[in-house]
């Protein structure tokens, strides 16, 4: 019976091994056609995983055809090797922030050496256009962050000194944002947030409060060197919030004083403002109370640091 029934056996498992290998090579190429067209995409695009971006070992990057800013994200992440997470969710990618205390001290010296500086001779790399209040903390903070090399120097034109080493993390050039320092939105950051612009190298008084800062307080104790301070004068329409840098203790000071501010009066079409550098103790007694930085005025916001010395 058995040996009757061997070659009809014999071919049913070869045409179930035909079928069997035929169907592998449909899924085979099937499968292939799949992978295809998700490389290539409709269109032509390049399919990405979410937010555009891919992670490479050690760090997110971008596209490098895209958007300016996405270029620095992927110059800044390969310099820095930092991966573009927020732990602290304050919304500025923790590879911004200055995470030692020797670039935050030195990027203090910086920024407000180069603020002050504007008050004895406006340097010619700031922007006309830009010489307003919060004009003034965003030339001294990008000026800051730059390498100061011998052409950094020449560029600025006279009476600079080398007050501090670089900050060491990052320079502009080589920051995860280039120069987009400026969060113009709240929330957490995430990498989608710089194909959305949510970072600018533009922020007003405003824009710099309510996203690029954080509450100190309202007692001068406690602030530092290259703290903000904010007032908010709501019947000045156009521009309520108004910023100042507190330097403490002035690079040039004859009066051994520890309480200096420097800040820019603000420009109009009829009035293009100054820089002007004050104490603390003589701002106390302003004719018009709604500028004193006292605690007791509810115009006077109080002092905020930049999250990235956070
Ligand atoms: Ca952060």
């Amino acid at each position: 019976m058995s040996t009757r029934f061997l070659p009809n056996r014999r071919a049913s498992s070869l045409k179930a091994w035909t079928l069997a290998s035929l169907l592998l090579l449909l899924l085979a190429s099937l499968a292939w056609s799949l992978c295809s067209e998700t490389l290539h995409g409709a269109g032509g695009e390049e399919a990405r995983p979410s937010e555009g971006m891919r992670d490479e070992g050690g760090g997110m990057r971008v596209n490098e055809e895209d958007t300016h800013g996405k270029r620095a994200l992927v110059n800044g992440v390969r310099a820095g090797a930092t991966r573009l997470g927020d732990e602290d969710g304050d919304g500025v990618p923790d590879a911004l922030e200055l995470q030692s205390f020797g670039d935050r001290e030195n990027f203090r010296k910086w920024f407000t050496a180069i603020a002050e500086m504007q008050f004895y001779r406006l340097s010619d790399a700031w922007n006309t256009e830009q010489r307003d209040c919060a004009g003034l903390i965003r030339f001294a903070w990008r000026e800051a962050l730059r390498k100061h090399d011998r052409s950094w120097f020449q560029r600025m034109g006279e009476g600079y000194e080398r007050v501090a080493p670089d900050v060491s993390v990052y320079t502009l050039e080589t920051s995860p944002l280039g120069e987009q320092l400026f969060r113009t939105a709240g929330g957490r950051f995430v990498v989608s947030d710089v194909r959305n612009r949510k970072f600018s190298e533009f922020a007003d008084a405003r824009t710099l409060e309510q996203f690029n800062c954080e509450f100190v307080g309202r007692d001068r104790r406690r602030a530092e060197p290259g703290d903000l301070l904010f007032f908010y004068q709501p019947w000045v329409q156009k521009l309520p919030y108004h910023v100042m840098i507190f330097l403490g203790e002035a690079h040039n000071d004859a009066e051994g004083a520890n309480d200096w501010v420097v800040y820019h009066t603000g420009s109009t079409p009829t009035d293009e403002g100054v820089v002007k550098k004050v104490r603390l103790s003589v701002l106390d007694h302003h004719p018009d109370p709604r500028w004193r930085p006292i605690e007791g005025n509810r115009n006077f916001l109080g002092f905020y640091r930049l999250k990235i010395l956070e």
